[in-house]
């Protein structure tokens, strides 16, 4: 990815979700490469609270919550959201909610966290590589908006 991809790419982060998701564009392939690989790759920083062979979880840039962490695949396999999930990704799907579980026993939220996986322009999705995010550490309303 160039840089001013990069650029606008974080100032989109800085912005509502909703405009980031708005604004964001869906790849053109699967192989299209997204911030979150720069992050899988430590290109550039962020706050990892777990890492295996497997997955990278680590602190969203914009939180929403006082815990608000991302869960991802470190490597994404056509998995650019949800929607795009088949037979051969079953086990990942599961081990990025079972990660969400272990970072939420590691974070201390004993009393309850949401996870949510946005899809697709509607869904508010702004990064084309699945993630699971897990948030936590205050009141969680319903419906979510
Ligand atoms: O909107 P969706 O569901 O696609 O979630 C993408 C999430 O990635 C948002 O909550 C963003 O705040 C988050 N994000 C975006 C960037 C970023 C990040 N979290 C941590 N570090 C980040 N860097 C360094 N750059 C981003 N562009």
């Amino acid at each position: 990815m160039k840089e001013h991809g990069i650029i606008s790419h974080l100032v989109r982060a800085m912005a509502s979700e909703k405009d980031a998701a708005l604004a964001a564009t869906p790849p053109s392939s699967e192989y299209t490469p997204t911030i979150f690989d720069r992050i899988i790759n430590k290109e550039i920083p962020s706050t990892v609270v777990y890492e295996d062979d497997k997955v990278l979880a680590f602190r969203d840039i914009a939180p929403q919550a006082p815990v608000h962490i991302l869960i991802i695949p470190k490597v994404r396999d056509g998995l650019t959201g949800l929607s795009k999930a088949e037979e051969r990704h079953f086990e990942i799907l599961g081990r990025l909610l079972h990660t969400a579980k272990l970072v939420a026993k590691q974070e201390g939220l004993d009393d309850g966290f949401r996870i949510v996986i946005n899809d697709g322009p509607k869904g508010c999705q702004s990064v084309y590589h699945i993630h699971v995010h897990l948030l936590g550490g205050r009141q969680m309303d319903w419906p979510p908006g």
